[in-house]
């Protein structure tokens, strides 16, 4: 039988504080922390509106001293492409992204197949310079990025951990309050769902040769979640609580919420969509498959339903630039080559010439728009 509201919210908040207890807090809280505080109060000064941008993925340790890991394959495209579109409807943008992932602006010219050096070349006074052909789209986003950072309008922090994006994550969310209606969070780095607590964390490397084996350093009585057994890596992962929840309701309960779903499966999308916008009563779930996910989303609201959010069909593709075309394909880091189908039968291989999240934002800014009326007829005039 399910428990009551109440029961539920105990249990949730007590998962919460055992969590936060059990595993600490990075070093560079404190000071990311300071440069928030200040960061909002500069914009929340100028009725700005705030997006907590998340993205890139979370790492799982499984030894304290950390040499091995578990990853996911996000690069952050999602998170710094759409951070740029946010600057460009007019928001300041805090971005907490795993540490070395894609960043906006510099997303143009990093983690690609090319070098940046593909970008220059020599003058005939021996000085470096870009090569004329990229000057045009180098110069566009150098004007964005320079206006960006003399305005003050992007803060860059950063997680590796999942245990440190979820210490991040609350505590910039709580610093996030006076923001309230104004403020939106746009979760899209990929959260891992599994994890090592710390107290079933080994301090030292996990050995594999049998005669250097030693699993017991830890002082819990059951055995650590990443250990060897006789020839055998064990990884007995534990399940991270969700937070979503909290973040609604407790961390940040007037500012709107958007959070992915990611699947691969498509006939589970919309249903799981659905599903995490009913548990967690947020404002907006944006579902979308791996292989598809530069093509197509799907937004679910309590505000509108199912929308489909879809590159138009005849910018589904790019043209291979000469670097692209030099090193064997169009793209970026995280294209694997190998070719979709859309939701509506065509194919899709490459890039799509348009950035989805050139779509994604406005919609989004446009339903923050409503959200923020509705906030305001609510408390009706002072
Ligand atoms: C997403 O679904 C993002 O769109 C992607 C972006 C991770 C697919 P890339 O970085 O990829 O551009 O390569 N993010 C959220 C995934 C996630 O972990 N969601 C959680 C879940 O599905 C809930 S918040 O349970």
């Amino acid at each position: 039988m399910a428990g009551s509201g109440s029961d539920s919210e105990a249990t949730a908040e007590a998962l919460e504080s055992q969590y936060f207890t059990n595993n600490p807090p990075p070093s560079s809280l404190h000071s990311h922390l300071a440069l928030t505080q200040a960061f909002i109060e500069r914009h929340t000064g100028q009725g700005r509106r705030i997006a907590l941008v998340t993205s890139g993925g979370t790492t799982v340790p499984l030894e304290n001293q950390t040499v091995r890991y578990l990853d996911n394959f996000s690069a952050g495209t999602r998170g710094a492409t759409s951070a740029e579109y946010f600057l460009e409807a007019g928001y300041a943008v805090i971005f907490l992204h795993r540490q070395f992932s894609l960043l906006p602006y510099s997303r143009h010219y990093s983690h690609n197949t090319s070098s940046f050096l593909d970008y220059m070349k020599e003058d005939q006074d021996g000085r470096v310079v870009v090569q004329e052909q990229h000057q045009p789209e180098m110069v566009r986003v150098l004007r964005e990025y320079t206006h960006v950072k003399k305005q003050n309008l992007l803060l860059i922090l950063s997680f590796v951990t999942i245990t440190e994006y979820l210490w991040e994550l609350r505590e910039v969310a709580k610093l996030m309050r006076p923001v309230g209606a104004k403020g939106v969070f746009y979760l899209a780095a990929a959260v891992s769902d599994f994890f090592v607590p710390k107290d079933r964390m080994v301090e030292h490397k996990i050995q594999s040769s049998e005669e250097f084996q030693a699993n017991g350093d830890n002082s819990n009585s059951r055995p650590p979640a990443a250990r060897t057994e006789g020839k055998s890596l064990i990884i007995d992962l534990e399940p991270v609580p969700k937070f979503l929840k909290q973040l609604v309701d407790g961390w940040a309960p007037n500012s709107m919420i958007v959070s992915f779903k990611l699947e691969t499966d498509p006939s589970m999308l919309v249903r799981k969509a659905q599903y995490a916008l009913e548990k967690y009563q947020h404002h907006l779930v944006i579902g979308n498959l791996l292989s598809t996910r530069k093509w197509e989303v799907v937004f679910v609201s309590a505000m509108d339903g199912e929308k489909w959010i879809r590159v138009p069909p005849s910018r589904r593709t790019k043209s291979m630039s000469g670097i692209e075309a030099l090193v064997g394909r169009a793209g970026g880091a995280d294209g694997d080559g190998s070719e979709s189908k859309h939701s509506d039968g065509q194919a899709m291989q490459g890039e799509p010439a348009v950035e989805i999240e050139s779509l994604i934002i406005p919609e989004i800014a446009a339903m923050h728009s409503r959200l923020i009326r509705r906030a305001c007829e609510k408390k009706g005039p002072f």
